[in-house]
């Protein structure tokens, strides 16, 4: 636990966007939309790789398991990095990152948004994100750690994927870039238990500043767990001028009740947070898998959101049923929840992608 000093409370990219027109083609503009969702009593609605595959086909121009129910595009796209340091050519679901450009510049002129986690190899052991074996691992990336140099170049071809963001107009998309969430639980490399509040806080600031240095165009978003206090929310956070967003990653595992009241209290939290300096926040992965409760949207995930003005929500992806069986966190036509789902979508709080294209430009 640390207290929140002056030092870690100064202004970051917030003052820029007070000139800024909210749209999505610079950082500061779509922090300025983020911050004008919010103040609407907006919120934008997100998925992890729709325009890729869903629940039953994959690769194909157009398709959307989301828009099948309702009709329009999510508002924001949520992609990953991972592997992009391995230079196959794919990320660690199989997406090639050809095809990954080619949607985020779509996504853009379409007006949505695109958010950008990193689920990144271990880089002392060989194993994935998920390999939690060597607590010494972020250390190994730090400066004077073994592994500096090699994760250094890992960043840069991270850097390298989205300075090639480029529309046909030249402009270069900027994205939220949310590395190393879910740090306050202990299943990647870099959570809790696997490395210091200091080291946690030094391999921020040098993935963020080696970006910044490459000229990024970029918002950041820090994502930790579900909190109970606000300092516990704090603990590891980096500072205000190396964090944009506050997001938050909340999932339904079991009971409904318990999901609605560690949401609303982890918003509540993080409500009082981001208003001074004020920063938009954000529900940067939720979902239930499966979506077996048929009123899950406006019944359970609604509830939680209550009052509280988190910019977006975005939920996990829809993964191909034969690879993947059951893990989808958004309907498909025919799905128990779809129904409430279009309810969600035709409620004025809501923003799909053309909404947002009408909103803000
Ligand atoms: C997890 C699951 C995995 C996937 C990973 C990164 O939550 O969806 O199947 O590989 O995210 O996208």
């Amino acid at each position: 636990m640390r207290e929140i000093t002056a030092a870690n409370r100064t202004l970051g990219l917030h003052a820029q966007a007070l000139t800024a027109t909210p749209g999505n083609g610079t950082p500061a503009a779509l922090l300025r939309l983020l911050r004008e969702t919010s103040a609407r009593n907006r919120l934008l609605f997100g998925q992890q790789d729709f325009p890729f595959y869903g629940c039953d086909w994959a690769y194909r121009p157009g398709c959307c398991d989301v828009k099948a129910c309702c009709g329009d595009y999510p508002a924001v796209l949520g992609c990953d990095l991972g592997e992009i340091e391995l230079g196959t050519g794919h990320n660690l679901d199989g997406v090639p990152f050809d095809t990954m450009r080619r949607e985020i510049v779509r996504q853009y002129e379409r007006g949505g948004l695109t958010t950008v986690s990193w689920h990144p190899r271990n880089p002392l052991t060989g194993g994935d994100a998920w390999d939690v074996s060597d607590p010494g691992t972020v250390r190994s990336v730090l400066p004077g750690g073994r592994n500096h140099a090699k994760f250094l170049g890992w960043v840069d071809l991270a850097a390298d994927f989205l300075n090639s963001l480029s529309t046909n107009d030249g402009t270069t998309v900027p994205v939220l870039f949310r590395p190393w969430h879910e740090h306050t639980g202990s299943w990647f490399w870099w959570g809790q238990r696997l490395c210091s509040t200091a080291e946690y806080e030094a391999l921020w600031k040098m993935t963020v500043e080696r970006m910044r240095d490459r000229g990024v165009r970029m918002l950041t978003v820090y994502s930790p767990n579900p909190c109970v206090t606000g300092l516990e929310y704090l603990e590891r956070y980096p500072g205000d001028a190396w964090v944009d967003i506050l997001g938050l990653d909340a999932y339904h595992s079991s009971d409904a009740g318990a999901f609605v009241t560690r949401l609303g209290a982890s918003l509540g939290i993080m409500d009082q947070i981001a208003r001074d300096p004020r920063k938009p926040y954000a529900v940067s992965e939720t979902g239930m898998e499966g979506i077996p409760r048929a009123d899950w949207w406006t019944g359970v995930l609604m509830q939680g959101i209550g009052e509280q003005r988190p910019a977006y929500v975005l939920v996990w992806r829809n993964a191909l049923q034969t690879l993947k069986p059951g893990h989808f966190y958004a309907p498909y036509p025919g799905q128990v929840s779809q129904a409430d789902f279009n309810r969600f979508y035709a409620s004025p709080r809501t923003l799909f992608a053309a909404d947002a294209a009408n909103a803000f430009q």
